[in-house]
């Protein structure tokens, strides 16, 4: 069947991804250098046990050189894990790219539907002509995801299975923290039963939350929040021009605030809340209503009715007394899963009362002021990881009820003459499978090129790296970090777990403080920004720049 496309669409399958400079002459022209051996970014001892065989290794960087391939063909197997991220298709054309050019026999398979794909031995081979429709698309189509957690012997034996059947040598794991820790996992596994089969990841994730010194953004976050940004633009435009709604948009991200402060910078919109400020302040869900009806109250008084108003999806686990209160209900959850009273309970109300009855008495009784639809919210299952599924909490409409009902005391006191009326929005889904930004289509070819590179290598247990991203694709740095560098111990599911460790927004950093410097100025006098859509071709300044955080984080 052929598809019907867009001008653009056909555009865009023919665009060529920039590879770093080092890149560019495929395997053949590589050599490797190795740093000082590494250490976790917290409770090495943990992680070392854990991890005997893969802990410590060094940081890799790829230099001009030039390395021999020998004539027998390799198998390579991808999945693609978690949440979908723009460019996820260009990652697997820059590893079918880089492994053709290696040897024309080598050959790759995707597995299907994530992780269990690996698990139950369902694959595609990945062609030349299969690939064709996919480069610099979005979406996750290609071969599907996700959220399977790899941890148990059987998992890792029918993986191992698996490999063996297709006689693959290298696998790729497309993921964020969690399919990474998977990656981990299982490329310990490998290496402690001698297998030889090496497994690489790549950081994936709107959420902006897995990077550090080496990563320096995750593939994703760019065309993302572009994708938001223009949204709240346009929305921001409809506030001032009607005068007579307040909009709350929660944003995507599940615990850090990344994309609320990169789109509040591209958006400079009147209210915008960042999770880990209300953390380390230990802001009360009383004082964020407080603060925030406080801006609604000073732009009545000059006579707008209006704003817009950022909120981070995971600002909910950030506010201390709904921590401890969620912290206690994921415990909860954990040990009635199989209580007889509780499975027995077919009333929602019953089971409410249940849960309330086992929590903590101080954490009951905020459980219980809650609304009921947040009530069910915060009890909708874990993802297998053992998160909570912030995207399903409306923290946006918990707010416009709260502060709706701080403005009918403060009217009765004579306190407030202006009228509030609040539109919720959640943008996050919109922006997941966004045609890539020409950043996230380079960036992505190149993580994927880079991934067999590593491979080829022989390195495992590593995560591919390239940075240095604020300055032209030539000049990309190209390399890979140990997976455990990047781990500690967490509590999952009501046990410790060894992951990795998500980066949350810095509030000594440029980005947090650029924030901080111009917030008041945007509550009150209206600086917002419109930035339009993502634009594909054009002068370099608008059609390939990167995000604000990246360019404060690094230049
Ligand atoms: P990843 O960490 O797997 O990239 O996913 C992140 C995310 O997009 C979050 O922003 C969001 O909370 C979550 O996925 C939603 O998950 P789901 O797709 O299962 O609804």
């Amino acid at each position: 069947m052929t598809r019907e496309l867009s001008a653009l669409q056909k555009a865009r399958l023919s665009y060529q991804p920039k590879l770093p400079k080092v890149l560019k002459n495929g395997i053949r022209g590589l050599s490797v250098e190795f740093g000082g051996p590494t250490e976790s970014v917290a409770d090495a001892d943990d992680i070392k046990e854990i991890f005997p065989n893969s802990y410590g290794k060094p940081i890799a960087t790829f230099k001009t050189g030039s390395t021999d391939i020998s004539n027998e063909p390799v198998n390579v197997g991808v999945i693609l894990s978690g949440g979908q991220a723009p460019g996820g298709h260009n990652v697997i054309a820059g590893i079918f790219d880089s492994l053709k050019n290696a040897n024309q026999n080598n050959r790759l398979y995707g597995f299907l539907g994530g992780p269990s794909g690996i698990i139950n031995g369902k694959y595609q081979e990945i062609t030349a002509d299969f690939l064709a429709e996919y480069r610099n698309t979005g979406g996750f189509d290609i071969i599907g995801s996700g959220r399977t957690k790899l941890e148990t012997e059987d998992q890792f034996k029918d993986t191992w299975n698996n490999c063996q059947n297709l006689n693959i040598s290298a696998i790729v794991v497309i993921g964020g923290d969690d399919s990474n820790t998977n990656a981990a996992m299982l490329a310990e596994y490998f290496l402690s039963k001698n297998t030889g089969i090496k497994v690489i990841g790549v950081p994936k994730t709107i959420d902006g939350d897995l990077k550090n010194e080496q990563i320096e953004i995750s593939f994703g976050f760019d065309t993302a929040t572009k994708t938001y940004s223009e949204l709240i633009g346009n929305i921001e435009r409809d506030a001032n021009s009607a005068k007579k709604y307040w909009h709350f948009i929660k944003l995507m991200g599940r615990s850090a605030s990344h994309v609320t402060i990169e789109c509040a910078l591209q958006t400079h919109p009147n209210i915008t809340l960042i999770s880990e400020e209300v953390a380390i302040n230990k802001t009360s869900l009383a004082e964020v209503v407080n603060y925030m009806t406080d801006i609604i109250v000073k732009r009545s008084h000059e006579g707008k009715n209006f704003g817009v108003a950022v909120i981070p999806e995971g600002l909910i686990e950030f506010i201390p007394e709904m921590k401890s209160m969620i912290s206690n209900l994921n415990d909860t959850l954990a040990l009635i899963e199989d209580d007889a009273d509780y499975v027995k309970l077919c009333n929602q109300e019953d089971k409410f009362k249940y849960i309330e009855s086992k929590l903590e008495k101080q954490n009951a009784e905020i459980f219980a002021s809650l609304p009921k639809s947040i009530q069910a919210q915060l009890l909708a299952d874990r993802d297998p990881h053992g998160n909570v599924q912030v995207s399903k909490i409306e923290t946006e409409k918990l707010l416009i009820e709260m502060i709706q009902a701080k403005l009918v005391e403060m009217k009765a006191a004579g306190e407030y003459k202006g009228k509030f009326a609040a539109q919720p929005h959640f943008f996050g889904y919109e922006g997941r499978c966004a045609a890539p930004s020409n950043f996230d289509a380079d960036y992505c070819y190149s993580l994927g090129y880079n991934a067999f590179a590593l491979a080829h290598f022989g390195l495992s247990g590593y995560i591919s790296s390239v940075r240095n991203l604020t300055k032209p694709a030539d000049e990309w740095i190209a390399g890979g970090v140990p997976l455990t560098m990047m781990m500690n111990m967490e509590k999952r599911h009501g046990a410790l777990k060894p992951v990795i460790q998500k980066a949350l927004v810095e509030l000594d950093g440029p980005v947090f403080e650029y924030l901080k410097k111009n917030r008041e100025k945007w509550a009150l006098e209206d600086h917002y920004i419109f930035t339009g859509p993502i634009q594909y071709y054009g002068p370099p300044e608008i059609a390939d720049v990167t995000t604000k955080t990246i360019q404060l984080e690094r230049t």
